[in-house]
């Protein structure tokens, strides 16, 4: 499979080992899909993992992991990162940066990205993992409650609305854009599994509305799964984690 444009050539090896439900391996293959870069993807069976992931990822054993020229990069901002530092990715003609110029910009980038990671990722992890409805509902809980802090990081980034919807502000989908971009699908699944409009129009305005401007992207439709495949793989990890519990 290749991400978008034209670039990638010249003899430069690139490898994207993913899942197609990871949040944490969309967020990789938007920002290849931006940079307009080509590499094969290798979708892995996280219960059967490869013998090149777990060579690859020892510690983590966890997608995604970008191999360029045979060497390893593990944890998707990470990755992020290196693909927005490296000339090659940029080399495709592509004009997209991630990170802004600016070090004091950059740095509060990488605080909603550290943000949407600690404070909804994990505890939305741990609604995932869990064996029973309360339980699934206490964590959720939680990701909820930390969605208004996001939604001020965001009235930051784009002065209240006035400059774009994106977190990238002026320069359009960046950095923080890519990282919760991952997590757009589930946004969307868990209203139609639960109920739970996380992203709501009334409390949060620029976040219901980014979520909506963020899925009409040429990137986010090319590269994000259909939002029912989700429902689906949410439904079926529930049964699985809550029958384990049972038998527990
Ligand atoms: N912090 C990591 C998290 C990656 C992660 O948790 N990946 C999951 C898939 S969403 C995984 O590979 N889990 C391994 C497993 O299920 O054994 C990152 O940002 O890349």
């Amino acid at each position: 499979m290749a991400g978008g444009g034209g670039g990638g050539g010249g003899g430069e090896e690139l490898k994207l080992l993913g899942h197609w439900g990871s949040g944490f391996a969309l967020r990789v293959r938007l920002a290849l899909y931006l940079k307009g870069v080509h590499y094969s993807y290798v979708e892995e069976d996280l219960r059967n993992k490869s013998d090149l992931l777990l060579r690859c990822n020892p510690v983590h054993k966890s997608v995604p992991v970008l191999i360029h020229n045979g060497r390893p990069i593990c944890e998707s901002q990470i990755i992020l990162q290196y693909i927005d530092e490296t000339p090659f990715f940029s080399g495709s003609g592509s004009t997209c940066t991630l990170l802004p110029a600016d070090p004091h910009e950059r740095a509060v980038a990488r605080f909603w990205a550290a943000y949407v990671d600690n404070e909804i990722g994990a505890p939305w992890d741990k609604a995932f993992r869990a064996g029973t409805e309360e339980e699934r509902a206490e964590w959720m809980g939680k990701v909820a409650a930390a969605v208004p802090s996001l939604e001020r990081g965001l009235s930051e980034c784009t002065d209240g609305g006035r400059n774009g919807c994106f977190f990238g502000g002026a320069g359009g989908v960046g950095y923080v854009d890519v990282v919760l971009g991952g997590v757009a699908p589930y946004v969307h699944a868990m209203e139609k599994v639960s109920g739970l409009r996380l992203f709501d129009g009334e409390k949060t305005p620029l976040l219901a509305a980014w979520l909506e401007r963020f899925g009409e992207l040429e990137v986010a439709r090319a590269v994000l799964p259909d939002v029912d495949r989700v429902v689906g793989y949410v439904r079926m990890i529930h049964a699985k984690n809550t029958a384990k519990a049972a038998a527990e």
